[in-house]
């Protein structure tokens, strides 16, 4: 079993590692072997253990993870010299007693058993710093427990306590405890003891709040509360200077307290999803000084009650002459249609209130030319009335189809009423409520039948809208008095100026003792109220506010009724502007000076572009020509030699009206002048990565993606995540999968094409599988190779990035050609910065050291370069804590010097490319110097089976330099790198020059 020269080797070295032996008794001759130190017996059937174990007494560490064990013998505790014990995932019931003579323990593990209790003798183990416990069946612990002074860790996740054991707080120590996964009710107030505590972790439990004491936890900086049922928080929580994150996913929360507000500037980072918070949730989202700004303001707030009522439907079913019933206005007969869209208040008592609720009836006209620009607005946390007129033969599924678009924009979060108008009386409309009831049990909230103009049944409709108003998750919102009588003074501005600068809102802010900060927040929250249009993010759009959305929407449906730009293959000549939106006497006004604005918003909703090579014209998506225009390849053609093709099949749950317009737009860049209604053809804007790509539609429903190049898995990525990122941001309601058509060719020529579900191949792939068969033809694919773009890689970022650097090596030697390995090195970069940043977006990520400098990069993919005046000056201990990470980051970044030069000079400056090689020059020799780095790619203990696209050690090294950076820069100044949205849909920190590819400002309009 163990061979002669083992053995000898064992003796030498005092270590022996038998794992994954596949052992089903420990080798006699082992024991014997007094001398051991460190015994590792991982991974084998072992089912107990001999007595003669005891005889090892020099025993320090042994390891019996992933074994059988389902006891041990009382011999163990005369392994007197044991300081580490390792016996995770066994079938442990029970410690014998024992186990309280390895009083020199320092870690003893136990996850994955079976154990309901411990023995009292752990009270004895007093050395010990480690305990792991997790996933077992402890519904307590013994009192003795806290004897054990000196421990630090204590893991208790996936148990079945229902409270925190008392003795717990007394393990002064701790400074980490995690009790994720058990049913615990409440946390006793005596948590505030362990003064210590750093991390927290207490997911997936009953509690409803927190006692205030937790605010005792003065060096606490994580706290994980996700999955629980919270309700409110106490202040005392912002007293936690420390803190860095609080989880508190998927609660009951529906106010944060204003204590928050300074901890959220120190750079708290929430989690808040799945709470019913509302606009706050998405204040938060747009970014974390709006949230505190907004919580500052509330020491004297008083509640809120507004609400948007949005009426859909088709042309002339009666929806505004049902608005002006519920306004309590004379029926008129024979209106005209609504163009676009008119808003008007509609007072609505609270139904339990003694109060009015500010209730907006956004009234949209139903014909179709709107339908796709009205979707925008379409907001969520609002009231829909669904309206249809029955007697006139309007088929209910009309009303479906509404119903659907409205699931897709919204999801769940809003209630819809379905109306039937001209109802007076005689039979019940003909519309299969049980049926739509099942299709979208989120949404419908009821089903009405009126009649407009005899005034039947309105007062039960306007009940039923005023309850669920009243119940939406902003009513009674928090407000303070002086943010209300600025709002109301702006809003007053709106009838003679649709749009002011922010100057002028920030100025009327002011006189009302609101704070320019707090001036940018009043803006943000009632653009989430859809009370005005603003985007603070926005370098173009940040420095105006839209006061009339009813306004811009006009003006919206205007270019796209326009018929001169549809003929003209929707190219719109700015110049013409002024005949689209004419400045009449009386209505709406659009003077040539509001063009600029109109025009950039619509750019920020995806409406248009401007053209690259002429700024004076712009490509308005949804007016491309009906017809397929002539590609230079097509779906079926062969690929030629050196190209490999990748290509895959979205498969919409419905159909998702303006995709292929907005995919249009956002891919402008990458525009080979070829799109048509359903469909464009796009080349990646890098020459050098000759990749060329087809996005068609091939059925209302069907999206085909299909990319060809030297080393199609960059694009064919960034095109996949633009989808996906559209269908989230767009349509959150949209289900859809994905397939990969088989590649293998047929007999006859084309692919088999059949198509293979991307969810069952990553579950093969989870599961050790590395091949697969169509079933189809039954060709055998390679797994991983299947997955290319699609997947990100099992493997760690390490040996591709070896890999480029052996490509280089060989290209020096004028064996490679490099466009390929330059695509793979977009491909790389792109992957570590969307690794990192599901940890924190909030700062550049690219960054060089030079000794006594930090250098952070311009993050423009395939232009990366270092910007100097980005560079914080730092000393060799920051050195150190930034390391880990830059060298991950630095084995990227010396691959571009030269890739840049071989696909083309074109995208450096040559001022650019000497700053790249100073950099990496300077960087070398840092790196050359440091003791002994790696970069924490090795296994990591923390996520077994860790096919994460990055580990945690490597998360860990990016919080380390993030923290370094911030504190160099507090200000998050960057040397003016700022962060813009990629067409993809991540966020990059981009330079000055290259800002304007992403923001490109106010369009300049020439004078007509
Ligand atoms: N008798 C009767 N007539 C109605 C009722 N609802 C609407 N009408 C009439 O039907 C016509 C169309 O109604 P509108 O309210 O303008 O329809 P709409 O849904 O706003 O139409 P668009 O604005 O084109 O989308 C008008 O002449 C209304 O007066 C109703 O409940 N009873
Ligand atoms: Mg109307
Ligand atoms: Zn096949
Ligand atoms: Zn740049």
């Amino acid at each position: 079993m163990v061979s002669e020269t083992e053995i000898r080797e064992i003796e030498r070295t005092g270590h022996c590692d038998l794992s994954d032996r596949g052992l089903a008794a420990l080798p006699p001759e082992i024991t014997e072997l007094t001398s051991l130190r460190t015994l590792v017996l991982d991974g084998n059937r072992l089912t107990g253990l001999p007595p003669r174990i005891g005889r090892i007494t020099g025993l320090q560490v042994l390891r019996l993870n992933r074994n059988q064990l389902s006891a041990l013998p009382p011999e163990i505790g005369q392994l007197t010299g044991l300081r580490q014990l390792w016996l995770n995932d066994n079938r442990l019931t029970g410690l014998p007693p024992q186990i309280g003579l390895l009083t020199g323990l320092e870690q003893l593990w136990l996850d994955g058993n079976r154990l309901t209790g411990l023995p009292p003798q752990i009270g004895l183990l007093t050395g010990l710093d480690v305990l792991g416990l997790d996933r077992n069946q402890l519904t307590g612990l013994p009192p003795q427990i806290k004897e054990l002074a000196n421990l630090r860790a204590l893991g208790l996740n996936r148990n079945r306590l229902t409270a925190v054991p008392p003795e717990i707080t007394r393990l002064t120590s701790l400074l980490a405890l995690w009790l994720n996964g058990n049913q615990l009710t409440a946390l006793p107030p005596q948590i505030g003891q362990l003064s210590n505590l750093q991390m927290l972790g207490l997911g997936s439990n009953q509690l409803t709040g927190l006692p205030p004491e937790i605010g005792q936890l003065a060096r606490l900086q994580v706290l994980g509360l996700g999955s629980n049922r919270v309700t409110a928080l106490p202040a005392e929580i912002a007293q936690i200077t420390t803190l860095q994150g609080l989880g508190l996913e998927r609660n009951q929360l529906t106010a944060l307290p204003s204590q928050l507000a300074d901890p959220l500037r120190r750079g708290l980072e929430l989690g808040l999803a799945g709470n019913p918070l509302g606009p706050v949730l998405e204040l938060y989202e747009r970014d974390a000084s709006v949230l505190a700004a907004y919580l500052r303001s509330l020491d004297d707030a008083v509640p809120q009650y507004e609400a948007k009522v949005l009426l859909v439907g088709e042309g002339d079913a009666g929806k505004t002459a049902l608005i002006a019933a519920l306004r309590d206005e004379p029926f008129v007969a024979g209106r005209p249609a609504t163009h676009g869209i008119e808003i008007s208040p509609v007072a609505m008592p609270h139904p339990d209130l003694d109060l009015d609720m500010t209730v907006r009836a956004w009234d949209f006209g139903g014909q179709e030319a709107y339908r796709i620009t009205h979707q925008f607005f379409f907001a969520k946390h609002a009231v829909y009335l669904v309206v249809w007129k029955p007697r006139d033969g309007q088929e209910p599924a009309g009303v479906e189809r509404w119903l659907r678009r409205i699931r897709l924009r919204v999801n769940r979060d809003a209630r819809v009423l379905v109306v039937a108008t001209n109802c007076s009386g005689e039979r019940q409309p003909d519309l299969d409520y049980p049926r739509l009831n099942r299709t979208f049990p989120e949404l419908l909230a009821g089903r009405f039948e009126v009649d407009s103009a005899s005034g039947r049944g309105i007062p039960e409709l306007r009940q039923a809208i005023a309850a669920d108003v009243a119940a939406l998750p902003q009513l009674g919102q928090p407000l303070s008095p002086r943010w209300i009588t600025a709002r109301d003074e702006i809003l007053g501005v709106a009838e003679a100026e649709p749009l002011i600068s922010f100057e002028r809102f920030a100025g009327i802010c002011r006189r009302h003792g609101v704070d320019r900060d707090q001036a940018a927040a009043l803006a943000e929250l009632l653009h989430i109220l859809g009370r005005v249009i603003y985007h603070g993010a926005d370098e173009g759009l940040r420095d105006f506010v839209v006061l009339d959305p009813e306004w811009l929407i006009k003006a919206i449906d205007g270019v796209l009724a326009d018929e001169t730009t549809r003929r003209a293959g929707g190219i719109l000549d700015h110049a013409r502007l002024g005949e689209i939106w004419p400045d009449p006497e009386d209505g709406l006004a659009y003077p040539a000076r509001y063009h600029p604005y109109v025009l950039r918003l619509m750019e920020k909703l995806d409406v248009s572009r401007r053209l690259d090579d002429d700024q004076s014209r712009s490509l308005v998506a949804q007016l491309v020509p009906d017809d397929r225009p002539i590609l230079p390849w097509d779906f079926p053609t062969p690929v030629p030699e050196g190209t490999r093709r990748l290509a895959m099949v979205c498969q919409l749950g419905e159909p998702a009206p303006g995709l292929i317009a907005w995919l249009t737009v956002r891919h402008h860049r990458a525009s080979a002048g070829r799109h048509w209604r359903d469909g464009v053809f796009l080349r990646h804007p890098i020459p050098g990565y000759a990749s060329e790509a087809l996005v068609e539609l091939r059925t209302p429903t069907q999206l085909e993606i299909d990319v060809r190049a030297p080393s199609p898995g960059y694009f064919f990525s960034v095109l996949r995540d633009s989808i996906e990122d559209l269908i989230t941001r767009r349509w959150p309601g949209l289900r859809y999968t994905l397939h990969i058509p088989c590649p293998a060719p047929t007999a006859a020529g084309p692919p088999c094409a059949d198509p293979i579900p991307v969810d069952g191949l990553l579950a093969r792939r989870e599961k050790g599988d590395t091949s697969c068969r169509c079933p189809r033809c039954r060709t055998q694919h390679d797994l991983s190779l299947l997955l290319t773009g699609l997947a990100r890689p099992a493997l760690s970022l390490q040996p591709e990035l070896d890999r480029l650097h052996a490509g280089v090596a060989s290209v020096r030697s004028g064996v490679n050609d490099l466009r390929a390995d330059a695509a793979d090195l977009a491909d790389t970069i792109r992957r570590i910065l969307l690794a990192v940043t599901t940890e924190a977006t909030d700062c550049p990520r690219l960054f060089t050291l030079t000794g006594d400098r930090l250098v952070l990069w311009c993050e423009h993919p395939g232009h990366w370069h270092p910007w100097p005046v980005a560079s914080y000056a730092i000393g060799q201990r920051d050195v150190l804590r930034a390391a880990a990470y830059a060298t991950l980051v630095f084995k990227a970044l010396r691959l571009v010097s030269p890739l840049a030069s071989a696909v083309a000079g074109v995208v450096l400056t040559p001022g650019e490319l000497q700053d790249v090689q100073n950099q990496v020059r300077l960087t070398t020799t840092v790196i050359a110097a440091l003791p002994g780095q790696e970069t924490g790619d090795q296994p990591d203990l923390a996520t077994p089976g860790s096919a994460r696209q990055i580990t945690l050690a490597q998360g860990q090294a990016w919080r380390a330099a993030r923290r370094l950076i911030l504190e160099h820069d507090p200000g998050r100044a960057f040397g003016d790198l700022r962060r813009v949205p990629a067409p993809s849909g991540e966020f990059l920190w981009v330079c000055p020059r290259h800002y304007p590819r992403y923001e490109p400002g106010l369009p300049r309009i020439p004078a007509s």
